[in-house]
C-alpha cells in the first residue's frame, strides 16, 4: 500500500513538471518571432498590381453537355485557343457558320473527346452542331 502511493505521487510530480516545462518553452518561443521585421509586408503588396495582361484570356474552354454548348458565349484574346470538350455519350460537331470570319469544323467527335480552335483575328465567330442544328453558340475574340 505504501509503495503504490509512492508511485502515484511520482507520476503526479512528473506530470506537473512536464506541464511546467511546456509552458516555459512557449514563453521563450513567442518572444523571438515578434521582433522580426513586420514592415516588409506592406511594401511587397504595393508593388504587386500589374496583372492587366490577364484580362486577355489566351485559353478558354467550352463543354458540351446535354446537347448544349456551355457557356453559350465565350471570350478569348486574339491568338487565343478555345478547347471544346464533349461530355455527352454521343457525337457532336463544332462547326463554324458560313458567315463566321474563320471557318472550322471538328467533324463528329464523341464522349470525352476534345477539339481545339485557335483564333488569329478579332471578331465574333458563330458556330453550331451539324448533328443537332439547334445547338448554337459564339466565340468572341479580341
Ligand atoms: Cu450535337
Amino acid at each position: 500500500m505504501t509503495s503504490s502511493r509512492l508511485i502515484t505521487s511520482a507520476v503526479l510530480a512528473l506530470t506537473l513538471f512536464g506541464a511546467a516545462a511546456c509552458s516555459g518553452s512557449d514563453d521563450s518561443g513567442a518572444t523571438t518571432p515578434a521582433t522580426a521585421p513586420a514592415t516588409d509586408a506592406p511594401i511587397a503588396t504595393e508593388t504587386q498590381p500589374d496583372t492587366d495582361a490577364a484580362d486577355a484570356t489566351d485559353a478558354a474552354e467550352v463543354s458540351i453537355a446535354q446537347s448544349r454548348f456551355d457557356p453559350l458565349e465565350i471570350s478569348v484574346g486574339v491568338g487565343g485557343t478555345v478547347t471544346f470538350t464533349n461530355t455527352d455519350p454521343f457525337a457532336h460537331t463544332v462547326t463554324a457558320k458560313d458567315d463566321s470570319p474563320q471557318q472550322f469544323d471538328s467533324g463528329n467527335f464523341g464522349q470525352d473527346e476534345t477539339f481545339q480552335v485557335e483564333f488569329a483575328e478579332a471578331g465574333t465567330f458563330d458556330y453550331f452542331c451539324q448533328i443537332h442544328p439547334t445547338m448554337r453558340a459564339s466565340v468572341i475574340v479580341g
